[in-house]
């Protein structure tokens, strides 16, 4: 009989570009200027559609939105990090996943508007409709995933959740068949260091939030997730993992939510300015900005051209949005594939107001 050690665990963690915007010249991926700078065009539109949409939701043109303001980053290199062929299925905060796929902005519009069909993507975006219920989305992420592995596939599925999420009992169930299955995952967890008025101090005892894959099984790490550069490296080996047979990864990107939770919420009643200053010195957007002036790739003339396109983008994407006639009976017909008798009444009862007819 004997007492030792039967397992020892560590979690690494990743920054590339510091605060400053300079690279870590042993850790910096060799990536294409035209990457580097549809990552940071990316960043850029993302900022500019998220500050569109908090507008529209204040002048009655939208309904409730979780604004992304400060975590760019995250969403947007991960998504470019994936191949034409893998699958991405974001949260309600990681919208600039989608447009990286390729989705068309008015269905973003249209989905914050409560149009269903705003999640109706175009073929070969390869992009899940995001689920409200925190959590909820992970084991379909998982069973994707299995699906994948079975069909002989090399593609990879990547999925996000906040850091609250990771208190549901569907994040543990999930990893934890991630690990047994050893599917094609990648679970970027996206800690912005609050869910709703809970801190991330109050979400869990443990020291990172990346070490729970460790019990699991799953290969973790934890990034700078301000780091755009951070995120695309540990995202992009994780994938290529992911697509050889090598299993899930687990990610956790430490970030920070610069805005309200949704526009239904007020931060100010919560948590300090002096909190939120500090996390503006780590500004995703500026730190990028900065790299690629030194190295040659940013005037602002470069970056005046390219807002003034996201601004026109931005503009005819509303008045498409703006244009369409929705439907109310789609919110019925969507939930599952044949209406149920309990939603049938309710449709019944909506039509009564509103006639049977599309208004
Ligand atoms: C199952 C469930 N419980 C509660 C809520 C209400 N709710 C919406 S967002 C949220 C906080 C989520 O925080 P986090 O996972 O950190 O994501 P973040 O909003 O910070 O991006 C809660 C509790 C919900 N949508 N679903
Ligand atoms: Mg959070």
């Amino acid at each position: 009989m004997a007492r030792r050690r039967v397992y020892e665990g560590s979690v690494d963690y990743l920054q590339i570009l510091n605060e400053k915007g300079v690279a870590d010249k042993k850790l910096e991926p060799k990536l294409s200027p035209g990457i580097l700078k549809t990552m940071f065009e990316l960043m850029l539109l993302t900022r500019a559609y998220d500050d569109k949409s908090v507008k529209l939701q204040r002048q009655g043109r939208m309904g409730t939105y979780a604004p992304i303001l400060g975590q760019e980053a995250v969403g947007a290199a991960a998504a470019l990090a994936l191949g034409k062929d893998d699958w991405v299925l974001p949260t309600y905060r990681e919208t600039q996943a989608y447009i990286a796929r390729g989705v068309p902005l008015e269905k973003l519009f249209m989905y914050w508007k409560g149009i269903e069909e705003g999640m109706n993507f175009p073929e070969g975006t390869n992009s899940f409709p995001f689920a409200i219920p925190i959590g909820t989305h992970l084991p379909h992420a998982v069973g994707i995933a299995f699906a994948l592995k079975r069909a002989g596939r090399k593609q990879a599925m990547l999925t996000f959740v906040g850091d609250g999420g990771t208190s549901q009992g569907d994040f543990h169930e999930s990893l934890n068949f991630a690990g047994v299955w050893q599917v094609p995952l990648v679970v970027v967890i996206v800690n912005n260091h609050w869910a709703i008025s809970v801190p991330r101090s109050e979400q869990s005892a443990s020291a990172t939030l990346a070490q729970k894959g460790l019990g699991y099984g799953i290969p973790c790490i934890q990034v700078d997730g301000n780091d755009a550069l951070a995120v695309y490296k540990a995202v992009s080996d994780a994938l290529i993992n992911a697509r050889s047979g090598k299993g899930p990864t687990l990610i956790e990107a430490v970030t920070y939510r610069m805005s309200m939770h949704t526009t239904a919420d007020d931060p100010t009643k919560y948590r300090s300015d002096k909190e939120v200053n500090e996390w503006k010195k780590r500004d995703p957007i500026e730190r990028f900005r900065k790299y690629l002036q030194k190295k040659k790739l940013w005037t602002k003339n470069y970056e005046a051209r390219a807002m003034e396109r996201f601004s026109k983008q931005i503009d005819e994407a509303v008045a498409k949005m703006e244009a369409y006639k929705g439907d109310p009976h789609d919110m019925f017909k969507y939930v599952w594939s044949e209406i149920t008798d309990n939603l049938k009444e309710q449709m019944a009862e909506m039509e009564k107001f509103y006639g049977a007819g599309k208004p």
